[in-house]
């Protein structure tokens, strides 16, 4: 009986953040998708209403059609595409791996979701009547079969507020010297750069490790919507320019290391070291392939 316990607590050690891992597996394919599924409720992402999605193998989720692409080098990818992207890039299940979705209407899983969003979002009283778990479980990087990479994009809603709970297990980190994934998970409005992928397992914003929880019900697309006053010191005019090198009047903690400086670009980021000027994240992924 303890050997029971014991078991069942190594392995709720080892599922760390994620939640179990099965369902339906997708046809084994590099760059593919699964067809596409019907959701048993309509799922409410940024004020639009989705009944169907694809689970895209190069980590991502779509709505309107599958989509194959591969690395995130579309930046900014076209305004229309709406993506759930928990980690973008070159995986490959043809030889091993699988790839899995599930929804549910009812049952345990869904109330652990539930009880995990309210500690994460405690004033909703928030009770799913829907969730869908998609599951990479050990996909390897494309022609690199010994890596391995697990993670899960969980979509939990019900008629009023929708939720996306990223959760990752280990990632094969083929790169994580300088890696360049796009945490993307607000369609195409905002992207951010994960400087280094451990920060995806090891980091959260709701206090465990691995676990990114999000609110996507009724936000803004429009993008003069949530401005805070426009003004202050002009950048030059300059095509693929950059501001010179701004001080920060308080060194800025981002994902651990600490900045005493920032550089506005013209091409839509910010970035912490030297001037470089590149067109768009496109020239920053290929740098780093
Ligand atoms: C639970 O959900 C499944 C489909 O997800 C449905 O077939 C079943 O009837 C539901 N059970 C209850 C008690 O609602
Ligand atoms: C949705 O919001 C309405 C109005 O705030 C509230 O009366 C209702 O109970 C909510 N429903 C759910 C399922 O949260
Ligand atoms: C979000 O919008 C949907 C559709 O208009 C509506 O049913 C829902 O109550 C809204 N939720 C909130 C929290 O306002
Ligand atoms: C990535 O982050 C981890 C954890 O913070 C750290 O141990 C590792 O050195 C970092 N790697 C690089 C290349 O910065
Ligand atoms: C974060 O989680 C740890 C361990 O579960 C807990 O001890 C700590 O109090 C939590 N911190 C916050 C701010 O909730
Ligand atoms: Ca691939």
């Amino acid at each position: 009986c303890s050997c029971f316990l014991q078991s069942l607590l190594s392995l709720l050690y080892f599922l760390g953040p994620l939640y179990p891992i099965g369902g339906t597996t997708s046809a084994p394919e590099d760059d593919g998708s699964t067809t596409g599924i019907s959701l048993l409720r309509t799922f409410n992402y940024f004020g639009k209403s989705y009944s169907q999605i694809y689970v895209n193998h190069n980590g991502h989720l779509t709505f309107d059609a599958p989509w194959r692409s591969y690395s995130p080098e579309q930046f900014p990818i076209d305004q229309g595409r709406d993506i759930i992207a928990p980690y973008w890039t070159d995986l490959d299940n043809s030889k091993s791996g699988n790839i899995y979705y599930v929804q549910y209407t009812n049952g345990s899983i869904l109330q652990q979701v539930t009880e995990d969003i309210n500690l994460y979002f405690p004033e909703l009283n928030f009770h799913a009547n829907w969730i869908f778990i998609a599951t990479w479980h050990k996909v390897p990087y494309f022609s690199m079969t010994e890596t391995q990479s697990t993670f899960q994009a969980v979509l939990a809603s019900n008629k009023n507020y929708s939720f996306v709970i990223l959760n990752y297990g280990s990632l094969a980190g083929y790169d994580t010297a300088y890696s360049c994934y796009h945490f993307t998970i607000f369609g195409s409005h905002s992207h951010k750069t994960i400087p280094n992928i451990t920060v995806l397992s090891l980091g959260s914003n709701i206090n465990l490790s691995g676990r990114w929880a999000f609110r996507v019900d009724n936000g803004s697309r429009d993008c003069n919507g949530p401005l805070y006053p426009i003004g202050g010191t002009t950048s030059s005019r300059e095509d693929d320019g950059s501001s010179t090198r701004i001080s920060l009047l308080k060194t800025f903690n981002y994902f651990g290391k600490s900045y005493s400086q920032i550089y506005v670009r013209s091409h839509y980021f910010l970035d912490f070291k030297s001037l470089f000027l590149s067109k768009d994240i496109q020239t920053f992924n290929k740098k780093c392939q």
